[in-house]
């Protein structure tokens, strides 16, 4: 038989929503196509396949401030979208095509960058790396790192309150704000973009945006903190016996100098394997494969300040100590982006190598060891010949605890099981007073899990804003809360 294409179901907008839209963002502002509108109608991942109605592009907030009232009149649902990167679904629309995707792409102007002020005020919808690159133009530093950065935006970066690898020295996205403007679900615009360092004027009324995952109103420009850029960085890739030794490595450099911790990641075995079967062109520039590797990087603003040395005295000591097997120190800057591409290959090469369950918990940083050991374990109970591929922020205590399908098992299988996997996980965290969600946020795939883990005051004080600001509930719904 012929394949054919499913009619596509009648929309269950109002009549004349399109129309007005078209007068708001102009035919530039707006794609209705299918075939337009499907990136945005899914999420990289191939999670969710959901269908946007629409997806409305404005090119500045008084656009979308009068997209948003329009929509609130007709009581139409807004999923506000970044670079589309969510892990968690986070921007997918529903399948029913009731609601329309609010796409920020096409606001990102840079408004303001002040090197004395050592602030950058800048469009939602402009990306992480472009907001980087604007920075060090000016000899300054964003402290923001994620491997999306060429995609992920400015406004999903705040919205879902990114982490990333430099968490252990400068804090989540969260700490790095200043002011927020922001539309509010009834179309009234906030105008919070100040710059100052100390506000005391009643509630922090930013840090309820940072992270609610566009659920209580669309960030549209921010004024983020900068940092001195670094004068001098040192990269170093270690082989080590167990995460028992990689954290012990950690506190030696806590020990020996904390201010100059820019990174300290962990990756285990499996996880590097998989780099490297899926990425030929890279090499492991050590003597053998390990079963566990620290990737650690120092940086200073200060001259002088001798860092090649300091991570060579840590090291040394460190392999004197048997805790260190084996390390190589990058020599160029080619070597040390070497280095951090082992680290930052591991979710496209996680993807090639089949179907994964991803676990993004946090635990205090001394029981990262414990979260890495009891958590495989149960694991392989659970599912004998499951791969383990744990890597992450092991210096602010976030791993990424994935696993991936037992080869002898279809992909199919594998994933009907992912609730079971999470849960397995979830109660090692649990046990060490970790959160089952550290830097990927809530999205659409585990609002089910917020009763258990927030239940109580904390989910109905959540239940309790949202209510207030967003009564009706159009601002991307099914996200976050249950
Ligand atoms: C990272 O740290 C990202 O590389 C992605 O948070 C983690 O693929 C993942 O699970
Ligand atoms: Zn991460």
């Amino acid at each position: 038989m012929p394949e054919t294409t499913p009619p596509t179901p009648p929309s269950p907008l109002p009549a004349d929503l399109l129309a007005a839209l078209r007068a708001i963002v102009g035919p530039r502002g707006l794609l209705t196509d299918a075939a337009d509108t499907a990136p945005y109608s899914s999420d990289w991942r191939g999670l969710y396949q959901g269908r946007a109605a629409a997806v409305v592009r404005p090119a500045d907030t008084a656009e979308l401030a009068a997209v948003v009232r329009l929509c609130a009149g007709l009581g139409v649902a807004l999923v506000p979208q970044g670079g589309n990167t969510s892990m968690v679904g986070g921007a997918v629309p529903a399948e029913d095509g009731s609601q329309l995707v609010l796409s920020l792409a096409r606001m990102a102007r840079i408004r303001a960058l002040d090197a004395v002020d050592m602030t950058l005020t800048i469009e939602a919808g402009a990306t992480l790396k472009a907001a980087q690159d604007a920075a060090a133009a000016q000899g300054c530093l964003l402290p923001l790192s994620i491997g999306s950065e060429g995609s992920a935006q400015i406004g999903g970066i705040l919205s879902t309150n990114a982490g990333g690898n430099n968490t252990v020295r400068y804090g989540n996205a969260r700490d790095l704000v200043l002011g927020l403007e922001v539309v509010l679900p009834d179309g009234q615009v906030w105008e919070g973009l100040r710059r100052l360092r100390k506000d005391n004027t009643g509630y922090c009324l930013r840090q309820l945006f940072v992270g609610a995952e566009g659920t209580l109103g669309i960030i549209t420009a921010a004024v983020l903190k900068l940092v001195p850029q670094p004068r001098e960085t040192a990269v170093a890739l270690c082989a080590v016996a167990s995460p028992e030794a990689a954290l012990e490595l950690f506190t030696r450099f806590q020990r020996h100098d904390p201010a100059a911790i820019q990174a300290f990641e962990y990756m285990g075995g499996e996880g590097v394997g998989f780099v490297l079967k899926h990425n030929p062109g890279l090499v492991l520039p050590l003597a053998a494969p390990a079963g566990h590797y620290a990737l650690v990087e120092l940086a200073t603003p200060r001259p002088d300040a001798g860092l090649r040395g300091t991570l060579e005295q840590v090291l040394e000591g460190a392999l004197e100590a048997g805790i260190v097997q084996d390390a190589v120190i990058a020599e160029s800057a080619a070597q040390r982006a070497a280095i951090w591409r082992l680290r930052e290959e591991h979710t496209e090469a996680q993807k090639r190598e089949g179907a994964s369950v991803k676990n993004d918990v946090s635990v205090p940083v001394s029981q990262v060891p414990a979260l890495i050991r009891d958590a495989g374990a149960a694991c392989r109970r659970l599912m004998p010949g499951i791969r383990v591929v744990a890597f992450g922020h092991m210096g602010d205590g976030n791993i990424h605890f994935n696993l991936q399908q037992p080869e002898a098992m279809t992909a199919a299988d594998f994933l009907a099981r992912d609730h079971e996997i999470m849960d397995c996980v979830g109660a090692v965290v649990r046990a060490l007073d970790g959160s089952f969600s550290a830097e990927h946020g809530i999205g659409r795939l585990k609002p089910y899990m917020m009763a258990a883990w927030r239940g109580g005051a904390e989910l109905d004080l959540m239940q309790r804003i949202k209510r207030a600001i967003d009564p009706a509930g159009l601002l991307n719904p099914g996200k976050v809360l249950p």
